[in-house]
């Protein structure tokens, strides 16, 4: 490997989301989407801030407090908040609702997200003092806002709050709702004249709520405003009561983030950890359903659980309420084809509704569709459990979404297009939070001019030197590693995602033994390996050691970037040479060639390791090459007598992964910066394209690249240094 730094890929895209972000800000709020949802929505809001916190505090702040500019007295942070300006094209508007007060508000609430945002716009502010100022405005309006929930929501004290409108979940048309708006008897005559806006902006109907549903949706506002937004008449007569999995598991996660709010600005939280252990403990004991190991709603109309299979059944892990137990059955519904197990190929993780059933619709609304809000609250929630490979692969795949098809509102869970409305807000803004996120650890790469900052450590630090042992030629000692190196393997790489457990085996009685043989290769004879398989797989799974090595004994826990020298710091003695990274992947298993922006190779003049190249060079050994990185090939075991057929598999993983996206509605290829480094390799664009052909499978999107060989834009992906632990 090398240390050029690129900054290429998705600075492109956080670029387009904050464009678009900027182009649905009217000044105090950001509007969802261009057309088809002009007003501020509540949840919107909050998930616009978490985007606007990495780059623009005073958005994110101006978002929350306009929408706490309209709170209700009760303390209900309202639905909607209407824009005067921009009446007239959505249904319902305030003539509709008629509120108390004359209010530019709907009448009904939402998910309440805000002091999660609250938090993270102070984790992330670069203003402390003037973040302080802000959590220490909001605490009261957010207390507020969870007392009107546990006021009015739950008025016999389960701990779980109930919706009374569909719109409140967030979740308008889920499949969830079927069975208690289906027992709302709605005679088309006592409805209010109305008519519905949602379909003049080019949305197809078929991916939006049926008009029955809307019917329910009007009937329920109408007795609202009958009732003058009385809730506790709203309770005895609202023929639609709900304690929703997902609105409990936001309020409790809210409640848990207020909770430290409260704390950073000197309060007493002692209410507030009581709404906490209230309705985690309600989560866990009452919405779980043993017979089908899941979370479900309970219909407070007819006292049952309402089973039901969308991806809300999930969000006590984002709720930290869910017990380990709960969580484990959770993560391995989730890892199933119902939920399209990840990288399946043939689906998008992870759709909003379990694709075994006859309701799933990949296209409608929220019976189906690939959510990105709803995506990311799940992923925090599997990180929180510690599920931290599946979190972090459905952060990469909710990256890829609005890459390869834009920044659509939905996303069709089989075909990945998007839906809904374009240029939208939560998907810009969640999608900036989680490439900010996601390459937490790698800030500079998203620094447009920086360099980041690393140490370069001097001298050449020699791995295979262990005090007392004494290093003795033995012929089997390249089997003898390969074996240790297998068990190490074994024990600590996992296989499936590629990645290492650095610290566990760094404390192993394996890692001790492999350090005992590996000082033995001081006493190897390089000569003894014959074939050009034998030393193909020698040095290859030396190679992917040493980085693993290296990355254990000099301590490193966020990328390899840490140490600018990293591949020509350490290294082996074998024999009578020494060899660093470098020196095997350039000058041995590249022959020599020119490492990357370096104007010499890396065997000089008349070197005598020159000797062991091994010519000519195979390009698969880009594929198997590990650097400890995410963005590198999975970690595997090389043997002799397999390589050809084991590279061959390592290649054809690798470009059939997300490092090779070919996006044929935009005509573009995005590329591994592998394929930029290694130009001298692979060539330029049609020799690559050349090269990737057998590999790619075999389906409408490999046969577009072979059509459009000479038209098609390469754009190389953000190369992903952090560490793969
Ligand atoms: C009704 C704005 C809102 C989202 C909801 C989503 C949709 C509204 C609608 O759009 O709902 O609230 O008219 O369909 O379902 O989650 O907040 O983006």
């Amino acid at each position: 490997m090398f240390e050029f730094f690129s900054t290429k890929g998705f600075k492109s895209y956080v670029k387009e989301a904050r464009k678009i972000l900027d182009g649905n800000w009217t000044g105090r709020y950001t509007k969802p989407s261009p057309t088809l949802y002009p007003h501020q929505w509540n949840w919107d809001s909050a998930f616009m801030a978490i985007g606007y916190a990495h780059y623009s505090e005073d958005r994110a702040i101006k978002e929350i407090h306009s929408l706490f500019g309209h709170q209700w007295e009760n303390g209900m942070v309202p639905q909607i908040v209407f824009n005067p300006e921009a009446l007239g094209n959505y249904f319902p508007e305030p003539d509709f609702w008629q509120v108390p007060g004359g209010r530019l508000t709907s009448g009904i609430t939402m998910p309440p997200l805000h002091a999660i945002a609250c938090l993270h716009i102070y984790q992330h502010a670069k203003n402390r003092r003037s973040a302080h100022d802000f959590l220490k405005e909001m605490y009261p309006k957010l207390m507020a806002s969870h007392r009107y929930l546990y006021r009015h929501r739950d008025p016999v004290k389960t701990g779980l709050v109930y919706i009374r409108h569909p719109w409140e979940s967030g979740l308008d048309n889920s499949p969830s709702w079927d069975c208690p708006l289906k027992n709302i008897q709605v005679e088309k005559t006592g409805l209010p004249a109305y008519k519905r806006k949602d379909l003049a902006h080019g949305v197809p109907v078929e991916q939006r709520p049926s008009n029955e549903d809307y019917d329910r949706y009007v009937y329920l506002v109408d007795l609202f405003r009958e009732n003058h937004y009385d809730e506790t008449e709203i309770y005895r007569q609202c023929p639609f009561l709900v304690q929703d999995v997902l609105f409990n598991s936001i309020l409790c996660r809210a409640n848990r983030d207020l909770a430290e709010v409260g704390k950073i600005i000197d309060q007493d939280v002692s209410e507030v950890e009581e709404w906490l252990a209230q309705t985690s403990r309600a989560i866990r004991e009452r919405m779980w359903s043993p017979e089908r190991k899941q979370f479900d709603p309970i219909d407070l109309i007819t006292g049952e659980q309402l089973p039901t299979a969308t991806a809300a059944s999930f969000m006590p892990l984002f709720a930290v309420a869910a017990s380990q137990k709960q969580a484990q059955l959770l993560y391995e519904r989730l890892n199933s084809v119902s939920f399209c197990a990840l990288h399946q190929g043939n689906c998008f993780t992870i759709p909003n509704y379990d694709m075994a059933r006859n309701e799933f619709d990949p296209k409608n609304y929220w019976r189906g569709p690939v959510w990105i809000n709803i995506n990311w609250m799940l992923s925090q929630g599997l990180k929180s459990y510690g599920y931290r490979e599946k979190s972090d692969a459905m952060k990469k795949d909710m990256i890829q979404l609005p890459v390869r098809f834009g920044f659509h509102e939905y996303f069709d869970s089989i075909t990945g297009k998007g839906y809904g409305s374009d240029s939208f807000g939560w998907t810009s803004s969640l999608f900036i939070d989680l490439v900010y996120e996601y390459y937490d650890e790698d800030r500079q790469a998203l620094n447009w001019l920086g360099r980041r900052k690393s140490r370069k450590l001097k001298d050449v630090k020699i791995l295979n030197e262990v005090p007392g042992v004494i290093p003795s030629p033995a012929a089997d000692l390249a089997p003898k590693l390969m074996s240790s190196i297998g068990e190490l393997k074994d024990m600590f790489y996992s296989m499936d995602r590629g990645l290492v457990d650095y610290a566990a085996m760094k404390r192993s009685e394996e890692y001790r033994s492999y350090l005992e043989s590996v000082v033995h290769l001081k006493a190897f004879d390089l000569k003894g390996l014959v074939t050009r398989e034998e030393k193909l797989a020698f040095w290859i799974n030396l190679y992917n050691t040493i980085v693993v090595q290296g990355i254990v004994e000099l301590g490193l826990n966020s990328s390899v970037r840490g140490i600018s020298n990293f591949f020509t710091h350490i290294a082996y003695d074998i024999g009578d040479y020494t060899f660093a990274p470098d020196d095997i992947e350039h000058g041995i298993l590249r022959s020599n060639a020119h490492p990357p922006y370096r104007m010499s190779p890396v065997f000089k003049g008349r070197d005598p390791r020159r000797a062991y190249m091994i010519e000519p060079m195979d390009n698969r050994i880009h594929f198997a090459l590990v650097c400890g990185s995410r963005s590198c090939a999975p970690i595997r075991f090389y043997e002799a007598g397999a390589i050809d057929d084991q590279l061959e598999t390592a290649t054809r993983n690798f470009i059939n992964s997300s490092e090779v996206v070919i996006l044929p509605e935009k005509n573009k290829i995005l590329l591994s910066e592998i394929f930029n480094w290694y130009k001298k390799d692979f060539g330029h664009r049609r020799d690559i394209f050349r090269f990737l052909r057998p590999y790619l499978d075999q389906d409408e999107k490999a046969e577009y690249l072979a059509e459009h060989m000479d038209t098609i834009e390469v754009e190389h992906l953000f190369y992903d240094w952090n560490l793969n632990h």
